[in-house]
């Protein structure tokens, strides 16, 4: 009898109403196919998230996440060992004081707050604060106004007249700055590291009158250098209307090494080398070129503006002790030992001004044998 279903044998074979023929044998039971699987739809593997920037250890072997460099003068190669990236927005490492806090210092390696600068460096408070120094504290010594502060891209630092000055004067020191050093160092430098080191910061300036800039390196142990200046400014009034307020004018120099430019004249310097014009309240990248060959070469934008060479020793002896190496951040005011910036200026004109910094990464690599 045919069954009044469906005349498949699977049909059949489950209609066990129907009556009818007796289903067939195990052994002639037809095979039932297995249901293709090329059909079935692929699914796309997910995306692999990009990984979070790291700041890093220092080490080649345990390296940080970020970015490569905005310019990487001398080829590949080079691994991210620290990403200091300040801001609170996408690809920050350091969006808060803690964070500030727990990777640099608001003193230099030999325990002082000015150096001799015409201001003082401002913990943000005191915790951080320097023991036995009477360093000022933000908050209480600067009268509500912050000395550091975080933007999406950047770490401001500020310029605050210290305790009510009203008159504010490089041999009062009066005036507090939220400069910065890391506390991370390489353990040795050049030659002595036996590694090429790529250094690399971001930065721009609104600065008032007799301000103090500088993006530098020394060690634990400073007899004329070791040290390498990337660029160094000040807004100095030398008479006669030359006068460097707005920071258009700077140096860049190796201490104690030798230095193919001593920027006797900052301007033409900056010219020889390419930089007609300089708007320090643009965006600009400062690099530090340190290869284990010992030889120096410094850029600002990616154009060379110095080239040298230099032990990274004690005095910067080819035989002498071998120093560690320090990377210091200055946004300061005044100096008491140059006359051209060491002169008054009122509260108010720190209103306004400050320093901005982006980021500053280290990269090393092992050099080509
Ligand atoms: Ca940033």
């Amino acid at each position: 009898m045919r069954c009044a279903l469906l005349p498949t044998m699977a049909v059949i074979l489950s209609c066990a109403g129907c009556g009818g023929d007796a289903p067939p044998s195990e052994a002639t039971r037809p095979v039932v196919p297995p249901a293709p699987t090329a059909a079935a739809p692929v699914q796309p593997p997910a995306p692999t998230p990009p990984l979070a920037p790291s700041i890093g250890s220092g080490r080649i072997d345990a390296p940080a996440i970020g970015p490569a460099p905005a310019f990487a003068p001398d080829g590949t190669g080079f691994v991210l060992v620290k990403n200091w990236d300040f801001g609170t927005g996408a690809g920050s490492t350091i969006s808060t004081i803690s964070q500030l806090s727990e990777h640099f210092q608001y003193h230099d390696q030999f325990g002082t707050i000015a150096n001799q600068y015409g201001s003082l460096i401002v913990a943000p408070d005191d915790a951080t604060a320097l023991k036995g120094r009477k360093q000022p504290v933000e908050g209480r010594n600067t009268g509500g106004k912050p000395v550091r502060a975080f933007t999406t891209d950047a770490l401001q630092t500020f310029l605050v007249p210290l305790d009510g000055a009203q008159e504010c004067h490089p041999s009062k020191r009066n005036v507090g700055n939220g400069s910065f050093q890391a506390k991370w160092k390489l353990a040795k430098g050049g030659s002595r590291l036996g590694q090429d080191l790529l250094w690399e910061t971001r930065v721009r300036y609104t600065v008032p009158p007799y301000f103090w800039f500088a993006i530098w390196c020394s060690g634990n142990k400073w007899d004329k250098g070791a040290e390498i200046d990337l660029v160094e400014s000040f807004g100095y009034d030398n008479g006669g209307g030359y006068t460097n307020y707005d920071g258009r004018f700077w140096h860049s120099g190796i201490v104690g090494g030798r230095e193919e430019d001593h920027y006797g004249n900052w301007q033409s310097s900056m010219a020889k080398w390419g930089v007609k014009s300089f708007d320090a309240t643009a965006w600009h990248v400062w690099s530090l070129l340190y290869a284990a060959d010992d030889s120096i070469t410094i850029f600002m934008d990616g154009i060379v503006v110095q080239r040298g060479f230099s032990h990274w020793t004690l005095g910067t002896k080819p035989d002498g002790e071998a120093i560690d190496m320090s990377f210091i951040f200055d946004g300061s005011w005044g100096h008491t030992k140059v006359d051209s910036v060491n002169k008054p200026l009122p509260a108010s004109a720190f209103e306004g001004k400050s320093y901005e910094w982006d980021y500053s990464r280290v990269w090393l690599r092992q050099p080509a044998k």
